[in-house]
Parts: C-alpha cells; structure tokens; sequence
C-alpha cells in the first residue's frame, strides 16, 4: 500500500520526465551507485565509513527490519542526530519502501507526539542519548498511545533485541532492495510551520532526487568535496542543498559536527581539510566572533565556501565572510517544501552579498503576488509563489490548509515577502505566516500559544518576534492573565508539555488587552512595534 499524497497533475509529470528533471530512479540510488567504493563516505564523533560499508550495513538493517515484519507502505518515525546511523537508517528503510518522519534530535514529547498520529507508523528508531528514552518512561506511555508501533530500535540500548546497533550488524547478503515506486513518497521532510500542529511533506524520490542533483550541479559537489555538516542533520538544507546527499552524490566525504560552534567545527574542519559547510546567520557571528578573540582564522584555511542560509543574512555580516573566514560565499534560501535559491559560484559580489540568489532549475516559477494574487514588476514587495519539478503539492492529509497555501494553478504561497531584481535574483524581504525564524530554527506561533492558553491563569496569548542582534528574531509572548505570572514559570509549564527548548518564548510581556485588527484578529504587527523604539516601561515585563 502506498502513502496518498497530492500528486503533480498528469501534463506537469510528463514535462517533468521530457526534460530531465525526473529520472524515475529511487533515491537509494544514491548510494547504490556508489557501493563498490571504498572511499569514505562519513565521519562522526565515533567512526569512519567507507561507501562499501555504508551500503552494506544499510542493506543489513533492510533485511533485519523485514525479517522483523516490516513492509513496504509501512511508515517509521525515526530521531537521530548528527551521528552516521542517520544515513544507515534512512537508506535501509527506504530500500524497503518503509517512509520515514525524521524528527529533529531537539524535539520533544508534543512534536514526537503528533508525527506518529499524522502518519502511524509502524517503527520508532530513537536514542537512549535523548532525554526522552533515557529510559522506559517515556517510551512505554509512547508504545500504549501509539498501538501502530510494532518494533523500537534504539541506538545505546542496553538490550540486544532492541539495540540498532546489533540489527545493522546482521549479516545480510543477496539483498534486494524494493523502494516505493519513483513517483511516490519516500520520506516526509518537516515543515516550520504556522499553524497549531506542526505540517509534514511528501517527498518523492523523483523530486528530492532531482534537487539535489540541481544543486549538486549548482554548488559543484565532487569527490573532492569535503562536507561539514554543523546543522541538525535532518533538516532539509544539510541533507539535499546539496548537504549530506549531494556529497553522497559526488562521492565526496562528510565529517559530521556535533553542533555549529565555532570550538567543535574549527577543530573537524582543520583535522578533515573541510572546503565546504552549511550555516545559519547567527553560526557565522559567532565565527567571526571567535576568529576576532583567538586572532587567527588559520584552522580554516581549506574552507572554499561557506553557504550561509535558513534565515536573512544582514549585508554586513555577509560582507565580511569574503575578508575575515577567507572563503566565498553562497547564499541559499530555501523551505523544506521544495523550492531552493542559491546565488552561482560565479555571481559578482554585489550579488552574493545582496540577493539570496535565483532558483536552482529552470523548471522553476516563480512570481511576485500582491494582495489580491496580482503580479508585481521587479522591485516591488509581495508574497512569494512558486511551483516546480521538486515543490510540493500538498500538505500531508491537511486539506484546508492546502486550500490556503496554493492557488488554483498549483503555486504555493511560502508566505514570505520577496522582491524580484530585473534580472531575476530573490531578495527576500518580510514574512506573512505566522512564524519567527530564530537565527534558522522555525517556530509556529499558533503552536506556542495553543500551549500556553492550556495555562489556568492564562486567558489570551499571542506570539510575535522581536528583532535580536545575534539572532536575527526571538519570540516574544504577550499574554493576558489576571495575575502576574514569572518567566520561569511559564517556561516551565511549556517545557511541561514537552516541547523542543528553542521554541520557548524568550521573554513574556503581560498586558491589559491585546490589540485587534478591524476584521477582529489579534494585531500582531501593532504588537511588534513595542520593540521598534525600546522605552524603558515597555522592557519591564520581564
Ligand atoms: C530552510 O527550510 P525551512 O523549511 O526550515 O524554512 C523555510 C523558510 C523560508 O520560507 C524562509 O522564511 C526562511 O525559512 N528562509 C530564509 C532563508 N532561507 C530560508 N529567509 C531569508 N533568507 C534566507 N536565506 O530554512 C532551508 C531549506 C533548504 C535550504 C536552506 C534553507
């Protein structure tokens, strides 16, 4: 049985495979093209493994998870974080047609909780090194609310029956892989968000096979490459733009960092003569941060480029890469839903520095909305529309949802306010959806306070960004209660409910009322201009 999921109509499929641009090949085809080589392919905190031995195990946890009653159709939830079982994990099950959510390592109980109910599946792959399966406590609670969850695979377990390590050392031989069909789902990628519960997305292997040998083609990955990935490993910008795939790709090598600090990746980029690596905005202050106190950037002498992207870079931070780390740059702005901007290797350095590039395929559109779905000339600011050969077509089973985000042709609405250059380069300028992009990390206002209104004292919240120097935004909640709540507490009743730390609102603002547009909704933008001059009784709520 395979996932239902909203398809690209019959005459776009059909273009898509005349160009090119679709090759109806499965993405473990990435690997399996390399597995007879016996270069590296990655290294983590705890072990090299070569192509070979990559695919190897991955086809030894395949077998070991079909011999456990796994099937094709079968959905997994898997969390992981930067170590090399990710990519075993994720190539073994998609050998055998299992589609996994990968959830970031920094989430919790509630976005745990409501993947596994959007897609029931079948498999929980988790690590005793989270604070969640530490020990049984959660996990028990977990397996009774979730009667779909047939097998736990864990990676530390004490237990050999239920140790990842010892299913991807089952021997395995003759393997064959059976992957869902090229057209299909083949993993759901997470999206930011800006709604209540956070959104999954379809991704099939034509698309996601497709971006990443675009932006292979664009970023010049090669056996040469020697990627760092710094970035959580299962966010879409490190695993396909090109990130971990697109080394995989062109048979270079990834050294995996355990976090994006300047003490961790200095270190793994001297030792492994790293020439490329992925960051967010406030990665790279701290970079430079560090480069100033220790007065050298000499660990960084074989970084070639660093792409910078997940959040704006301001134009001053992003003139200074050039000069003080000694490496281009490339900017890359990009959404989990599909559509990926780089700026070219070759573009001048007005446009490195001051556009997040053009979209990476041909097969790209991409246009400017105004409020009522217009389209702007070049210059003018409005919502972003795009679809293509690897743009979704639709949330996971969120129909009205999906009434919103797209038009009638198909274009979703990312809800980010961009500019068009005359010659075609994104600028990106604001933001419509309801989110704050702290320094990268996406968080769901709704989400947020639907958490804090479960608060008894609680009567009305609401959730906004407030502009931070390092960060670029942090979240602010104003809240109406009738007692005066501390910060501590109300971060504790968040983290009460299980939720991943960087969404816990940065300060809190109690007020009398919340301002309300003329159609009735809270006044978000009203809200905001509380940061825009800072007077001393407005920084009181602490
Ligand atoms: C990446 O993916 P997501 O899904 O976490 O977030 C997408 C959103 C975009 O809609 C935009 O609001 C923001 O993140 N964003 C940027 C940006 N890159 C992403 N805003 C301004 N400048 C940029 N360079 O963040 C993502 C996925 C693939 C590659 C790179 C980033």
């Amino acid at each position: 049985m395979s996932i239902t999921f909203t398809a690209w109509p019959e005459n776009f499929a059909r273009l898509y495979r005349e160009r090119g641009y679709w090759i109806d090949e499965p993405l473990t085809d990435i690997l399996t093209r390399q597995a007879n080589n016996d270069h590296v392919a990655m290294i983590d905190a705890a072990g090299i493994l070569s192509y070979r031995e990559l695919n190897q195990q991955s086809d030894n946890l395949a077998g070991a998870l079909r011999r456990r009653g796994l099937v094709s159709g079968d959905t997994a939830l898997v969390q992981l974080g930067n170590v090399n079982e990710f990519y075993v994990v994720f190539f073994a099950l998609l050998k055998i047609g299992v589609v996994p959510v990968n959830a970031l390592f920094s989430h919790q109980r509630t976005e745990l909780k409501s993947y596994a109910s959007q897609i029931n599946p079948a498999l929980l792959i988790a690590d005793r090194d989270h604070v969640l399966f530490g020990d049984d406590t959660f996990l028990d609670t977990f397996l009774a609310q979730h009667p779909s969850l047939r097998q736990v695979a864990l990676r530390n377990a004490e237990r050999a029956e239920q140790s990842l390590s010892a299913w991807i050392a089952e021997p395995q031989e003759d393997f064959t892989a059976s992957p869902t069909a090229a057209d299909q789902v083949a993993f759901f990628q997470l999206s930011g968000g800006s709604t209540g519960t956070p959104k999954l997305i379809p991704r099939t292997h034509n698309d996601y096979y497709y971006s990443i040998r675009a932006s292979v083609e664009v970023c010049h990955f090669d056996s040469e490459t020697r990627y760092l990935c710094a970035l959580p490993i299962a966010h879409n910008y490190p695993m396909s733009s090109p990130g971990a795939l697109g080394v995989f790709y062109g048979a270079g090598q990834m050294v995996l960092a355990a976090d994006p600090s300047a003490v961790v990746c200095f270190k793994l980029i001297e030792q492994h003569k790293i020439n490329v690596t992925a960051l967010v905005p406030p990665a790279v202050t701290l970079w430079l941060q560090a480069i100033e106190e220790w007065g050298s950037n000499q660990a960084l002498n074989s970084l070639k480029l660093l792409q910078v992207g997940g959040a704006k870079l301001g134009e001053t931070l992003a003139a200074r890469i050039q000069n003080e780390i000694g490496c281009r740059l490339q900017q890359v702005f990009g959404m989990a839903e599909g559509l990926v901007n780089y700026t070219r290797l070759d573009d001048d350095e007005s446009h490195i520095l001051g556009t997040q590039g053009y979209p990476m395929s041909p097969g790209d559109e991409l246009w400017v909305a105004d409020e009522q779905g217009n389209a702007l000339p070049a210059g003018e600011v409005g919502r972003l529309m795009t679809r293509g050969p690897y743009t979704f077509r639709g949330y996971y089973q969120s129909p009205e949802h999906n009434a919103e985000a797209f038009d009638e042709n198909g274009f979703y609405c990312s809800g980010d306010l961009i500019s068009l250059t005359e010659d075609g380069y994104v600028k990106v300028e604001g933001r419509l959806k309801d989110q704050i992009n702290r320094g990268g990390e996406k968080i769901a206002a709704e989400e947020i306070e639907n958490l804090l209104l479960r608060h008894p004292e609680i009567i009305n919240a609401a959730l906004v960004s407030m502009p931070d120097e390092l960060m670029g935004e942090k979240s602010c909640a104003f809240i109406i209660s009738n007692i005066a709540l501390k910060s501590v507490a109300l971060r504790r009743h968040l983290r009460e409910q299980g939720i991943a730390e960087f969404k816990l609102p940065d300060r809190f603002i109690r007020v009398e009322r919340l301002p309300l547009t003329p159609v009735g909704k809270i006044d978000k933008k009203l809200l905001r201009q509380t940061f825009d001059a800072q007077s001393p009784t407005q920084s009181s709520g602490e």
